[in-house]
């Protein structure tokens, strides 16, 4: 018995898999195997024999069958871990890695810029880019014989013969939507509109389309101490600098008075850009004080209240802080130029993770 025993503890402790496992059971304790078997000659043994043998055989019954159960648990847990360790998948990488694209660095920035001032608690308006005539001129203070039509190169839009009303237009700036803004929302208001817009010119520094952010503060006590601060935050934020320094250069915009075009200073030494110091100035902005009548135009009262508005160029900040040497490829659709300049798809720009990692 006790070689029996041996025989078939050992046995399943070496077995390699669930079929050599089964033949094991078969062969000791199933209906022909060994112990089943000695269990049937129990029948002829003398009563006192059969009292010895019988709970002897029983046990090892038992035993040997909760070995097989022991040894069918270890072998199926191994057969998982086995299975978690080579059908391993990682659920993060991208579905189609052959087809990466990238972000254009146009709307790299536009994120960017879109976050600093929703840090600042500005809103984001879009509106359309097929205006009337009214909303992408006269509100904004630029009546039908003033030269800044002229000077816009406006893209005008179809009318039928006979037709007098003024034609819409491809807006030449996102001052429009600001207007839509007041308009809808009124005051008090704090929005930026980010977005395309078009101008009949195109040359080394012109394209036809290009992208604006245009910012609007409206309330009761704004003045140009509140523009300064808000223009210095984002320009700290953008670059990613600590400290810069900013010009205001009296200018003209029909849409506000006073106006203000803003200079930051910088340095080009070795070619590269550095936001914060030496003795050069970047052109970069456009601001003022809302025009009194563009206030009006929007259905806010002057009399009550007031605000600053601001314009920046997205596509030559991108190339300043990005060092694009070239506006005309920005449009050129060339793959390996967006997948130089292009940025990670999941790398979303954020004011506390830093702007352009
Ligand atoms: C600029 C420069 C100065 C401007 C004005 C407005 C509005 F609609 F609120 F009056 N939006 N943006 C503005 C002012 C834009 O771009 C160079």
């Amino acid at each position: 018995m006790d070689d029996l025993r041996d025989k078939y503890l050992t046995a399943i402790a070496d077995a390699a898999g669930e079929s050599a496992l089964e033949d094991l059971r078969l062969a000791a304790v199933g209906k022909k195997g060994e112990i089943s078997l000695k269990m049937r000659e129990l029948g002829k043994m003398s009563p006192e024999e059969r009292q010895v043998m019988g709970p002897k055989l029983n046990a090892l019954k038992d035993e040997i069958n909760s070995a097989l159960a022991a040894k069918k648990q270890a072998l199926s847990d191994a057969a998982l871990d086995e299975r978690l360790r080579t059908e391993w998948l990682d659920v993060t990488l991208p579905a189609r890695p052959q087809r990466q694209g990238s972000i254009h660095p146009v709307s790299q920035v536009t994120e960017e810029v879109t976050a600093i001032f929703a840090d600042m608690g500005f809103a984001v308006a879009e509106g359309p880019q097929v205006e009337s005539d009214w909303h992408n001129f006269d509100a904004l203070n630029i009546p039908g014989h003033h030269p800044a039509r002229a000077e816009m190169d406006t893209f005008y839009m179809h009318r039928a013969e006979g037709d007098e009303r003024p034609p819409h237009v491809l807006r030449t700036h996102t001052s429009p939507v600001q207007i839509r803004s007041m308009e809808l929302s009124g005051a008090p208001l704090r929005v930026i509109c980010p977005g395309r817009v078009y101008r009949a010119d195109y040359d080394q520094t012109h394209t036809p389309m290009f992208h604006q952010v245009e910012g609007l503060a409206i309330d009761k006590d704004i003045s140009m101490a509140n523009l300064k601060w808000v223009l210095e935050e984002f320009v700290k934020a953008f670059f990613e600098v600590d400290e810069v320094e900013l010009r205001f250069r009296a200018s003209h915009f029909p849409f506000t008075e006073p106006s203000a075009e803003v200079d930051i200073r910088c340095s080009w030494e070795g070619g590269t850009l550095k936001v914060g110091e030496g003795d050069d100035w970047l052109e970069i902005l456009g601001s003022g004080m809302v025009h009194p009548k563009v206030l009006m135009a929007g259905n806010i009262d002057p009399a009550a209240w007031q605000g600053f508005a601001f314009g920046v160029g997205i596509d030559r900040i991108a190339m300043l802080k990005y060092g694009i040497p070239d506006l005309r490829a920005f449009f050129d659709s060339d793959l390996r130029w967006l997948r130089h300049y292009g940025f990670a798809a999941l790398d979303v720009p954020t004011i506390r993770g830093g702007l352009s990692r």
